[in-house]
């Protein structure tokens, strides 16, 4: 707080006032008679005398103020670095003065208490907005009970509707409007809200709230989301993913708005709309929906070759997530951290999630998009729902300016990263998601995320991505949420307060008290006021340059990141990396746009250029030229960390996804054993048939069927234990679900549970326990078959074999391309 002034309020101001009405003649004659005269005081009503009191002590606040401190620290460079902080005058004991009108404490159930002075009352918990109908009837919006909620007002049962009908009008046009316009990007998404706690204390770089002592909790809220695809479009596509985390700081809102791959396609914001343009649906047809397989997209990133190092990890199993609990995300540019004395470093932000970083494969990324759109935002929803909270650990990448020089790229460069070997991540606090939100539109749909909402302690780098996106994110919530009061939404409001002098516009909440809404004032005692050093204050990099459209030339390296990524992939990544291209670009109809950007390939791996080339069946062009004719190559060879599979995660099996399929003679303990083994080790067993309702085991009980194969197939599942049985394999071996589903989960190479009981099934799904090359498939289990009746199920059934292979997720050594199963 700065230095308060002397109350200058009416009673103690030099000369004193009372009684005498020295100054306040206009207003004296409003209260009580013609200008000029003394008044009795005594003979005013109540009201009369609180205005005369206002009146004095509004003009002592105002004398308070003889001039404006603070315009000398307006100028020079060092005010500059160490803004001056407005001078307020304490408000007069009784504060009236601050007040609208002398009648605010006459209360209602409408009005409510009067304003306590100085707090935004709009800036409340989540509750306070929060609406529960229990045991309530209906009404209308204006509160009036709603009688008949079946039959429009009409003239006559058979006659026609009245235009008086202002219940039906009412509900009606509200329907009408209930849509608004879906993110220009990032429109699919899913979010659930958490806490973020601190590590240590990181006062050694950075004042910023969140990091000041180990174990500060911040609340926050985070996004996760598909960019390309509208808002009813599939989760699991082919894209990068945005990671959006809000902190509601004691310092104001901080978003970290990133994406869950660390670079982007692009270097420049002025590049951004034609970007999106070309990725978004063709616009004389409208498609493709939610996908970047199409001409337009690679016609202008091959024109494009800064996107080639962004292009190799959406190609890769990175834009296919298996969940958005198993991913990393990133800030992507590189920011500030300012401490308490003004010093700054950069910093590259990095999350990375508890569960390890895991993906699907394409085929069944397809099969998902079509048997489960909501597969991401039900896998989040449901293991919040479970107690199995989501976690993520924060990591900071911090660098001086003069480290950020010493390299061979730019760091202001958004299509670079900074290799952990240059600078390790430094692990700083973790992320716990433990509650989903009440309602998806009031709070996903309506968050406004901003890449400019930063936080004293946190700032820009030049990054020119960045440059435009501060502008952005504001200005396109505008239109989206209908206008500037959208911070006003309970899910965006800050828990710390809001003061300012902005005011009214659509849909404006906060009703000012008082009649001052500029600075400087004196009316309101100089409030609210400037903060000063204690407010966010620009790390002052000093700009000495010519004011010029362009890049350095260090933009101008687009491949060795590239080659880099490629290079530091597991061969199984590799594949699937051409793969992918092969996919996307056999959809392209242009030839002369493939081969383009299969030229683009060949500056980044000879051998990735030429599969490529070819799967299309096409002669491997020559390379692009590079820009500037630059060939740098990077100063770390290869970077474990880059591979998905370096990141296994702590989560083992827990949440993992196991079909049991069930049929008609299924050996009950067999199958008791295994639900209750993969239960206690908290993986997810479901009891899937051909139907519901029960299925009869061997002995004991009906069995109950939990899901069906018609309705929740193969691709959905992470591992499949076949029935211990013959008679129940040799049922679902009779119906094509079945087959499918487990033909499906050896391509989609997950573990098996199978049983010598189970080969009606194996052998007509045509699968094999063995490797081509005749070594034992370490994702193929064999269960060892229940006993007879009355003896018990031996200590290992198989199962441990069994949940020790799925914590390995994947068996990738049946792979095979294209696939023979
Ligand atoms: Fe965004 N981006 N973006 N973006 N972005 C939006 O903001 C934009 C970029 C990202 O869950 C929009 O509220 C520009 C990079 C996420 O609500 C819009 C540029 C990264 C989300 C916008 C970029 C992102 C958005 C659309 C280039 C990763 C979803 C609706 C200069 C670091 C946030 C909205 C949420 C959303 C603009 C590039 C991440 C139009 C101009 C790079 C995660 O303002």
């Amino acid at each position: 707080m700065p230095a308060k002034k002397k109350n200058h309020s009416g009673k103690n101001s030099e000369g004193g006032m009372a009684g005498k009405l020295e100054g306040v003649s206009s207003a004296k004659s409003t209260v009580s008679g013609p200008a000029g005269l003394d008044v009795d005081q005594k003979a005013l009503d109540v009201t009369g005398r609180k205005l005369v009191t206002k009146q004095e002590e509004t003009n002592a606040l105002a004398a308070a103020m003889p001039f404006n401190e603070l315009k000398d620290s307006e100028h020079g460079l060092a005010s500059g670095h160490a803004p001056e902080s407005g001078r307020p005058d304490a408000p007069p004991s009784d504060d009236i003065v601050g007040a609208s009108t002398v009648g605010e404490a006459i209360a209602s159930v409408k009005t409510g208490a009067p304003a306590q002075v100085g707090v935004n009352a709009t800036i409340a918990p989540l509750h306070a907005a929060r609406v529960d109908s229990t045991g309530q009837p209906l009404t209308t919006n204006m509160g009036t009970l709603v009688s008949d909620n079946q039959n429009s007002l009409k003239a006559g049962l058979r006659g026609p509707t009245l235009l008086e009908d202002f219940v039906l009008r009412e509900k009606i046009t509200h329907f009408d409007h209930e849509r608004i316009p879906e993110r220009i990007v990032h429109a699919r998404g899913s979010a659930a809200h958490g806490f973020f706690e601190a590590y240590e204390s990181l006062a050694e770089f950075t004042r910023a709230a969140p990091f000041q002592t180990a174990g500060t909790r911040t609340p926050v809220f985070a996004r996760f989301s598909t960019v390309a695809g509208e808002r009813g479009s599939a989760d699991t596509v082919r894209d990068a993913r945005g990671f959006a985390v809000k902190f509601y700081t004691t310092e104001g809102n901080w978003d970290i708005v990133g994406n869950n791959i660390p670079v982007f396609f692009i270097q420049d914001a002025m590049k951004f709309p034609d970007l999106v343009h070309a990725l978004k649906p063709e616009p004389h047809h409208a498609m493709p929906q939610a996908s970047s397989a199409h001409d337009t997209f690679w016609d202008f990133v091959s024109l494009m070759p800064e996107s080639a190092h962004m292009l190799l990890w959406v190609m890769s199993d990175r834009a296919i997530p298996r969940s958005y609990r198993m991913m990393q995300g990133f800030g992507v540019h590189t920011f500030r951290l300012v401490n308490a004395e003004g010093n700054s470093v950069f910093c590259k932000f990095h999350w990375n999630p508890v569960a390890g970083t895991h993906s699907l494969v394409w085929d069944e990324a397809v099969k998902i998009a079509g048997a489960d759109a909501d597969f991401h935002r039900r896998d989040l929803w449901e293991a919040i729902e479970a107690g199995e909270f989501p976690q993520w650990e924060l990591g900071m990448q911090i660098f001086s300016e003069e480290t950020a020089n010493s390299f061979s790229f730019d760091v202001l460069d958004a299509t670079k990263i900074v290799p952990e070997e240059l600078v390790p991540v430094r692990p700083v606090g973790r992320m716990t998601l433990n509650r989903n939100p009440d309602n998806f539109f009031a709070e996903t749909e309506q968050v406004a995320f901003g890449a400019q909402n930063v936080i004293p302690g946190i700032d820009f780098s030049n990054d020119p991505l960045l440059g435009g996106r501060i502008h952005s994110y504001f200005d396109t919530q505008l239109s989206r949420l209908g206008g500037p009061n959208f911070h006003e939404i309970p899910i965006n409001t800050p828990i710390a307060q809001v003061h300012n002098n902005q005011r009214d516009g659509m849909h404006r909440k906060a009703i000012p008290r008082g009649r001052v809404s500029y600075e400087p004032n004196s009316l309101g005692g100089g409030c609210p006021y400037q903060a000063g050093a204690a407010g966010f204050v620009s790390f002052p990099q000093p700009v000495f340059e010519d004011k010029v459209r362009g890049k350095p030339e260090k933009f101008a390296d687009h491949y060795s990141q590239a080659t880099l990524f490629y290079r530091s992939q597991s061969s199984v990544e590799k594949a699937h990396i051409a793969n992918a291209f092969r996919f996307e670009l056999t959809r392209v109809q242009t030839p002369a746009i493939r081969e383009r950007v299969v030229s683009v390939l060949a500056n980044i791996d000879a051998g990735l250029a030429q599969a490529v080339a070819d799967d299309l069946g096409m002669e491997l062009p020559a390379p692009q030229p590079r820009a500037l004719g630059l060939s740098i190559e990077s100063e770390v060879d290869h970077s474990p960390a880059l591979s998905l599979f370096s990141r296994p995660g702590t989560l083992g099996v827990r949440t993992r996804r196991i079909a049991l399929l069930v049929a008609d003679g299924v050996n009950a303990q067999s199958l008791h054993a295994t639900y209750r083994a993969l239960t206690a080790a908290g993986a997810v067993p479901r009891i899937v048939g051909i139907r519901l309702g029960t299925v009869q085991p061997d002995a004991g009980e009906a069995i109950q069927v939990e899901v069906t194969l018609e309705t929740a197939p193969s691709a959905l599942w992470d591992a499949v234990v076949l029935p211990d049985g013959e008679a129940a394999a040799t049922r679902l071996a009779a119906v094509g679900h079945a087959v499918e589903f487990v033909r499906d989960q050896y391509r989609h190479c997950k573990p098996i549970l199978l049983y010598e009981t189970s080969a009606a099934l194996t052998t007509k799904a045509g699968i094999s326990p063995s490797l081509p090359d005749g070594a034992p498939d370490p994702g193929v289990v064999q269960g060892a078959s229940a006993p007879a009746k009355g003896q018990k199920v031996a200590a290992d059934n198989g199962v441990g074999a069994f949940i020790q292979a799925l914590s390995k997720h994947r068996h990738f050594e049946r792979e095979d391309d294209p696939p023979m199963v």
